[in-house]
């Protein structure tokens, strides 16, 4: 494990609220529970519990939100997750999540947001580079490593860029409002739009108005596909052309050919799709396949508190599974530099990172 801990990572499939730590998501709990608005032995269960379907995972979702859904707390959950994407070594992460809305609260989609920047803001173990116009400014770093000049102590930089996801239970007109906002964000690191959510609710012709206007805005896409068997929506998301897609579980033999014609890069979360049954096991994985076509793929956790993983055990999965090795992997990690959506100046401080790392494996 220590292999994949201390290599280099770039995580581009992560989502917010389901990489809020089990102990946060606990503490919230009892807080809730002492103020009688849950049962909280109940909930505990339902947090601790480890093998669930995609509809009981989705469950739970809707749970963490009832627990996460205030100002303080995104920001705080939003502090940590960074964190702990830092101290695993990931120097670039892409974080996604759903602006929400709870008028109850007075929290708006835009304040939602500001909550996550708050958090990236709060962070102090490491240093968070999110501001695009840092970068344009050409604040640049040749290592991963920085010596904070006061104290003489290494300190580590992540690069933080934030994608807005549009949930499958939105309307055309709620989904509009995410692009919008994420426009208005872009310098603050917003660079892309995900569509996720459970992927049996809300129809794909909803959501493609919306899509195409941030793509033609500038903004990168990545879509969750084919979570489910669904031939009519795979074919509709592939032909759209995104980025970047996301799981790629339950495809056909036509859709495989369509996905490695189109040269569309897959986010690979092994962990979660088995956890969530949509792989049956690691040896019939798609990775495989595409891996051996030489297909663009990225390793990635989906959601590290859900499903109670991090991207180093994704390495070590994807290496005992696979039978790949330690240069594999490396090459793979630094593989995904290529397919972040950041622009050209972060790419290639990011493949700096990862030449000065080559040098050091062995
Ligand atoms: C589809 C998923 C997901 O946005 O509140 N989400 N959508 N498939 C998955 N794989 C199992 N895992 C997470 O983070 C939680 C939300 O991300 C989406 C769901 O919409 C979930 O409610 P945020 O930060």
């Amino acid at each position: 494990m220590e292999t994949y801990q201390s290599m280099p990572k770039v995580e581009l499939h992560a989502h917010l609220n389901g990489s809020a730590r089990d102990s946060t998501l606990l503490e919230l709990a009892r807080v809730l529970g002492e103020k009688g608005f849950i049962v909280f032995s109940d909930v505990e269960h339902v947090i601790m519990k480890s093998d669930r379907s995609l509809h009981e995972v989705f469950k739970l979702f809707d749970l963490i939100h009832i627990l996460t859904t205030d100002h303080k707390i995104i920001t705080r959950i939003t502090k940590e997750v960074v964190e702990d994407f830092a101290s695993e070594n990931v120097v670039y992460l892409e974080l996604r999540t759903t602006p929400k809305k709870n008028d109850s609260i007075g929290m708006t989609k835009c304040s939602y947001m500001e909550a996550v920047i708050e958090g990236l803001k709060a962070v102090t173990a490491v240093d968070v580079a999110f501001m695009t116009h840092d970068v344009d400014a050409g604040t640049r770093v040749d290592s991963v490593l920085l010596t904070d000049t006061c104290n003489g102590t290494a300190r580590k930089k992540i690069y933080v860029r934030l994608l807005l996801s549009i949930d499958r239970r939105e309307t055309t007109e709620a989904a509009m409002e995410t692009v919008r906002l994420a426009l208005e964000l872009r310098h603050v690191g917003v660079v892309g739009i995900d569509l996720s959510g459970n992927p049996i609710v809300g129809e794909w012709t909803t959501f493609l108005p919306a899509l195409k206007f941030a793509r033609e805005q500038g903004l990168c896409i990545t879509l969750h596909c084919g979570e489910v068997p669904n031939p009519t929506e795979i074919g509709s998301m592939l032909d759209f052309l995104p980025h970047r897609i996301g799981h790629a579980c339950c495809f056909e033999e036509e859709e495989w050919k369509k996905l490695k014609s189109f040269n569309i890069p897959v986010e690979i979360c092994l962990t979660s799709n088995i956890r969530t049954n949509t792989i049956s096991s690691l040896d019939v994985h798609h990775f495989a396949d595409l891996y051996k076509a030489n297909h663009p793929l990225i390793l990635c956790t989906d959601d590290v508190g859900v499903f109670s993983t991090s991207l180093s055990g994704e390495y070590k999965i994807a290496a005992s599974a696979f039978g790949l090795g330690k240069r594999e992997l490396f090459q793979l990690a630094r593989n995904a530099v290529e397919f972040v959506f950041a622009d050209d100046l972060v790419k290639s401080d990011l493949r700096e990172i990862f030449n000065s790392a080559a040098k050091r494996l062995d």
